[in-house]
């Protein structure tokens, strides 16, 4: 039987199970990648594992989150980054010099190479062919150490697209259009592999939107196979000697199958609050829009900017409204430049940013209150842009620069008509010829000792798994609960992502303002979700802060894979209930594990008893491997893997 291209690349790094759809399987990883305000922990997991070097082919850290660096601590952190990358011999990319995804995508995407970064986006360059794979920090620090990354066998199913993109459609539609089918959870556990003439018609860029923005489906990745365009873009960027041709059998199985015609996509968007919530344009034409930003990682290229630049070129943007566009790369950025682009928008009324993920996770161009914004992002969570009850719509950069003009939501075809304006296209460079000043490879690293400043804390350990789990009900909690919620990222907050003592106080707070003092008052405690526990972000502070305040368990319908990772690596039980008992339990609760905890853990036990207020009982199922148990059981992966190292394993023993 033939095999999918991510069954081949599998195949070729796996390193234990077998490529059982469900099954856990253990690879080898080439490369890392971990930003700024994940990457902190990544580092300090590594120092306490007592590692001394990168073990993979390429380890690479970016400063691209709070480039504006509003309070020392955020400088603290790029400098602490620094050292860590010279210390342990990882290439180090400068704040400002754009977000991690692009960059990499630039510098470093290789197709057939695994990558794991500790970022939900990692998998944006499956659009060249590479497998990549978004996880926690500590599955990035065992895995740079030589050890292998853990995951569920995905189920692999291909997406088959027909036709051509129209004028003025593009490829944010597809995956809008994939989101709007497929909901933020239809993608969990499967990896989407994208085939067919649709996507031999798309360019690379086109291509890295899609698969970026699988993320938002769940997914555990998303892979295009290579081609002529790949090769190409390779070449533009002056790496074309890293080209593999890759491509799946013909005979390969797909567990499912989807058909896109692109020639039927018209533009579309993502309505407030949820990147699912898609309706054709036409749809809310008319609605008064206040603030347009063009950038991030899914729209933030030069050859996504450009299509914004040729609208707005000789236009204003609509006096009422604030046009931002901050480019996904300094490469971008300093191309734009060149070319006099940015010189062209700033004339029509844009503000140009620097590179930055900054207004995406609320950091700077907050929305005024009750207004609209319009992005070209990936998540509009509720609250995220840094205000709450924010109306965030996520849409192509054509559909954002035609709302700027016009001051409200409209189809950019319908302006086209009216003002004149030709389609913009999608254009490549001839050359990706950004500076690379701001990249310090491994070799020409300054430093050689890490540098902390007085905000960077301890990495918290918990206890071995105890034989008890007993407590209230902290927080009931609905479904699509996003680690935006857990731990929110906007800029008051963040810079205490490495001070865990600090941030747990913020644990749930846009849920319940009350809850992280609750939660110490109560000192330990569960807490109950309804389905896809843990969407959004692979920040592990969201599992590391619950466990800080002493939540033991979590009971929810389901959970999102890198959220459930990162629970079972910082010890806390992920029991899955069904909707009866979610119906039932209520917050304020008192829920025991009848069952001796560490014992069943241990032996395999799936199913779990749950009294609840002494009165009613309940099943609780925990869905584990074998190793995930051996972590619960030790506390989690980093007493694990200390216990084994002390024991003289290798990180990839676990
Ligand atoms: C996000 O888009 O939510 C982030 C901020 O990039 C996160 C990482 C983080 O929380 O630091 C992600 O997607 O993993
Ligand atoms: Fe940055 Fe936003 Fe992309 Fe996350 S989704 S990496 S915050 S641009």
């Amino acid at each position: 039987m033939g095999q999918t291209l991510t069954e081949k690349i599998l195949s070729d790094h796996l390193v234990e199970g077998d490529l059982t759809p469900g099954e856990e399987i253990g690879i080898e990883i080439d490369q890392v990648l971990m930003q700024d305000t994940t990457g902190t922990m990544v580092w300090l997991q590594f120092e306490a594992l007592d590692l001394d070097e990168a073990q993979t082919e390429l380890a690479a850290q970016y400063c691209d989150h709070q480039t504006y660096q509003f309070d020392f601590k955020n400088t603290d952190d790029h400098r602490f980054l620094r050292s860590a990358a010279g210390t342990y011999g990882a290439h180090f990319s400068r704040p400002g010099n754009g977000i991690c995804h692009n960059v990499h995508k630039e510098n470093f995407a290789a197709p057939g190479k695994t990558l794991l970064g500790s970022d939900s986006h990692t998998p944006t360059p499956g659009g060249l062919g590479q497998l990549a794979i978004g996880a926690g920090g500590l599955d990035i620090a065992v895995a740079m150490g030589g050890g292998a990354y853990y995951v569920e066998m995905p189920e692999v199913v291909n997406v088959r697209l027909e036709g051509e993109l129209p004028e003025w459609s593009s490829a944010k539609d597809v995956i809008l259009e994939m989101l709007r089918r497929e909901t933020v959870k239809g993608g969990v556990g499967k990896v989407f592999e994208y085939t067919g003439p649709g996507a031999e018609s798309l360019t690379v860029p086109e291509r890295t939107t899609i698969t970026n923005m699988g993320t938002e489906l769940g997914a555990t990745s998303s892979l295009f196979e290579t081609d002529e365009k790949t090769k190409d873009y390779l070449e533009r960027q002056g790496r074309g000697d890293e080209y593999v041709e890759l491509t799946a059998d013909d005979d390969a199985e797909y567990a499912d199958e989807i058909v896109i015609d692109l020639s039927e996509l018209e533009p579309l968007i993502a309505c407030p609050s949820m990147p699912d919530n898609v309706v054709p344009v036409r749809e809310v034409a008319g609605e008064k829009v206040e603030q347009v930003l063009v950038g991030s990682c899914t729209n933030g290229g030069y050859e996504d900017v450009l299509p914004a630049a040729k609208m707005v070129k000789d236009q204003e943007v609509a006096k009422h409204l604030e046009m931002i566009v901050a480019p996904g790369s300094k490469q971008a950025g300093e191309m734009l430049a060149r070319e006099g682009w940015t010189a062209e928008m700033m004339a029509a009324g844009v503000n140009v940013s620097e590179a930055t993920c900054g207004p995406c996770i609320g950091i700077g161009h907050v929305p005024a209150s009750d207004s609209v914004s319009l992005r070209t992002f990936n998540r509009n969570f509720e609250g995220r842009s840094g205000i709450e009850d924010d109306n965030v719509y996520l849409c192509s950069p054509q559909v954002a620069a035609a709302a700027a003009l016009k001051g409200e939501i409209v189809d950019p075809r319908d302006l086209a008509d009216e003002l004149g304006l030709d389609a913009p296209g999608v254009e490549l460079p001839d050359k990706y010829d950004g500076s690379k000043t701001d990249l310090i490879y491994a070799e020409d690293a300054i430093d050689d000792e890490l540098i902390k400043g007085p905000n960077i804390g301890e990495v918290p350990l918990q206890d071995p798994l105890g034989s008890d789990i007993s407590g209230e009900t902290l927080l009931k909690m609905e479904d699509n609960i996003t680690t935006d919620h857990i731990i929110p990222a906007t800029s008051d907050i963040l810079k205490f992502r490495s001070n865990i003592e600090r941030l747990s106080d913020f644990t749930l707070s846009r849920v319940d303002e009350t809850f992280a003092q609750r939660a110490k008052d109560a000192g330990t405690g569960v807490l109950v979700a309804g389905e896809n526990y843990g969407q959004g972000s692979s920040r592990e502070h969201a599992a590391m802060c619950p466990m800080y305040l002493g939540i033991e368990a979590v009971l929810a319908q389901s959970f999102a894979r890198i959220h459930k990772a990162n629970l079972f690596n910082f010890g806390i039980v992920p029991l899955a209930i069904d909707e009866e008992t979610y119906e039932k339990i209520e917050q304020g609760d008192d829920v025991e594990i009848v069952d001796d905890v560490a014992e069943a853990v241990e032996s395999g036990q799936e199913e779990f008893t749950i009294r609840v207020n002494d009165d009613w009982e309940a099943t609780a199922n925990l869905h584990a491997s074998e190793r995930e148990r051996r972590i619960l059981t030790a506390g989690g992966k980093l007493p694990l893997t200390k216990q084994q190292a002390e024991g003289g394993a290798a990180p990839a023993d676990d």
